[in-house]
């Protein structure tokens, strides 16, 4: 594909409730978007880098600057093979994986307008099963004021047909939260996420919640360590889920040669992108490690490859991945809703991502844009 022009967009949209997690809350969530021009068509790609350095060293600061100062020039006016050309030609630049990531989403949205084929059929190309038509997912709920609340927010979410519920901790708040969403639901799959609060040395906290039957415990240790979550692990009767840990496909095989983890929570812009994803996903499930998708509150251009994503045969476990008014009051796509009966979501069947961009709100949520030409 020849790449004629591309477009960078710093958008910011309002969440219809605070987001809280172990690093702090979110209301306005903001996230760059790149449209990539090629050969007459538009790929569409979204940077989930944040408004603070609290997830990832990342913000939509450091995303703008990487992308328009060194990957889009590097990109601008050349012909690239196909999304997976990609990294090599970007690996001049050290790291910056959320922004590499909106490049990736575009490419690969292009490779599959290219062929006409939904984005989730094209990453299913190597698999004899296909792609699936329905994934089945989650809802992660924020830090909340009180236990009573946090039940209640629960309640709601199973109300709407949520069968999955991501609870945050952070120290203070961990065991408690556990108890009082299992009592509450005595048979709901439950699981809780630290965000990386917590240190080897807190281990009798995880201990105490061994009886309370989560379907697992994710990132409780360093964004950077794979080591001590794997000392974690064996004093432990809960799964262990990576998420903020595994930058790479290589982080991935780390992970697993040190038996650090028994899940991986595969966020395609946390690794650079769906090829890297891709790989993470080929060399887990070779070896049986069950995967799920997770989220960064995306906006309907990222959920679209967020699902094709999850519809590989070895993401077999609930995505972080909820309906669109679980987020926004409205998108720049068309809002993706739960199918209630079986706690899903259908995967896009169009060509590409599969959506439509509503440029008039686009516009609207739009702070910064500029465009990218050879000179
Ligand atoms: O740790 O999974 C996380 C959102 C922002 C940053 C980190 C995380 C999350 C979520 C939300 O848990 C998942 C979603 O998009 O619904
Ligand atoms: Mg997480």
């Amino acid at each position: 594909m020849k790449i004629e022009r591309i477009d960078l967009y710093h958008v910011s949209m309002r969440l219809v409730s605070p987001f809280v997690t172990s690093f702090g809350p979110q209301q306005q969530r903001d996230c760059l978007l790149t449209a990539v021009h090629a050969d007459g068509l538009t790929g569409w790609g979204e940077s989930v880098a944040t408004n603070d350095p609290g997830y990832s060293y990342e913000t939509t600061g450091t995303a703008w600057h990487i992308l328009s100062d060194f990957l889009i020039p590097a990109l601008v006016g050349r012909e690239i093979a196909g999304p997976e050309a990609l990294g090599p030609a970007l690996s001049f630049v050290r790291g910056h994986p959320l922004a590499k990531a909106a490049l990736d989403q575009a490419l690969w949205d292009l490779a599959a307008q290219a062929d006409g084929v939904s984005l989730a059929a094209k990453l299913a190309e190597p698999y004899a099963e296909g792609a699936k038509a329905r994934v089945p997912v989650g809802v992660s709920i924020g830090i909340q004021p009180s236990l009573e609340r946090t039940v209640e927010v629960i309640g709601q979410y199973y109300d709407q047909g949520y069968r999955r519920i991501k609870l945050k901790i952070k120290p203070g708040h961990d065991v408690a939260v556990g108890r009082a969403a299992r009592a509450a639901f005595p048979d709901l799959p439950i699981m809780l996420d630290a965000n990386s609060a917590f240190r080897l040395e807190d281990a009798a906290v995880f201990q105490a919640m061994d009886e309370l039957n989560l379907l697992m415990l994710e990132q409780p240790l360093g964004y950077e360590d794979i080591y001590d979550h794997s000392r974690l692990r064996p004093l432990i009767k809960t799964p262990l889920c990576l998420d903020e840990s595994i930058h790479s496909d290589d982080h991935a095989r780390y992970a697993l040669a040190i038996e650090a983890c028994d899940i991986i929570n595969v966020k395609p812009s946390r690794v650079a992108g769906w090829t890297e994803a891709r790989r993470i996903h080929d060399r887990c499930r070779a070896v049986g490690m069950p995967l799920w998708v997770g989220g960064m509150l995306e906006t309907g251009v990222g959920r679209a490859a967020q699902l094709a994503l999850a519809a590989l045969p070895g993401f077999t476990l609930p995505g972080d991945i909820s309906a669109t008014e679980r987020y926004y009051t409205r998108d720049i796509t068309a809002p993706f809703t739960l199918n209630r009966e079986d706690s899903t979501i259908s995967v896009p069947a169009g060509p590409g991502l599969g959506v439509e961009i509503d440029h008039d709100y686009l516009a609207a949520v739009t702070l910064r844009r500029e465009s990218f030409t050879t000179p």
